[in-house]
């Protein structure tokens, strides 16, 4: 199988460039954004709970994260080549996680995509967005929040994917067509 993880900012094109990840290699597209987002939307106990994490620009708790996850993944793996984790992990936790849910079905992450974006560029195109997405979270305040979380809790997972010796670091600025021609040579080396 083809593994690939998407990881950067807020912003920083995980969704967008996941898109034409999943149709050029044939993989299933796990975004954990659109996951919570689609449960949201159902207005259930579970999407309320959701929504006061995201609103806030929180994560949400890591067990609730891996065991959605985990449904997704067995139910797409027959069907599909392989996966690109978009959004996940965002904490070591969830890192390990994956790693040991992989394993116990005898494959592996091929390469992890780090999407290379400065803050100012991330607040731009995240406002840029709220001007027509209707996401609770893409406001100035809870983008603030969400850098900071990202710069907390998640960037230290590049460290632990860099160890492991399958970071790729990708410059994310440009059009969105040089961007995926800098992965598709990155996720070419390993395929
Ligand atoms: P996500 O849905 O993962 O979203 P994101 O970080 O906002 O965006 P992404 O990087 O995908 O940006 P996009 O391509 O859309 O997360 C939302 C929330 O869900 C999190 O804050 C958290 O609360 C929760 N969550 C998700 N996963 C979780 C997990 N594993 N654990 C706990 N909580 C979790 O791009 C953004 C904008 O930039 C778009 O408007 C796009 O058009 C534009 N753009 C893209 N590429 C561009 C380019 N090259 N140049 C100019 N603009 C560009």
């Amino acid at each position: 199988m083809l593994n690939v993880v998407i990881f950067g900012g807020p912003g920083s094109g995980k969704g967008t460039q996941s898109v034409y990840i999943a149709e050029k290699y044939g993989l299933f597209h796990l975004s954990t954004g659109d996951l919570l987002r689609a449960e949201l939307k159902t207005k259930s106990a579970l999407g309320q709970e959701i929504d006061s994490y995201i609103s806030k620009g929180n994560l949400v708790p890591d067990k609730l994260m891996i065991d959605m996850l985990a449904g997704v993944l067995d139910r797409e793996r027959p069907k599909v080549k392989g996966f690109i984790f978009d959004g996940f992990p965002r904490t070591l936790a969830q890192a390990e996680a994956l790693n040991d849910m992989l394993a116990e079905r005898d494959t592996n992450i091929s390469v992890v995509l780090d999407m290379d974006v400065n803050d100012d560029e991330l607040v731009k195109r995240l406002l840029n967005r709220g001007l027509t997405s209707g996401r609770s979270d893409d406001n100035e305040e809870t983008i603030k929040s969400r850098l900071n979380v990202y710069h907390t809790q998640t960037a230290p997972v590049a460290a632990f994917y860099k160890e492991a010796g399958c970071l790729s670091k990708i410059k994310g600025i440009g059009t969105i067509e040089e961007i995926f021609g800098r992965i598709q040579n990155a996720i070419d080396k390993v395929k």
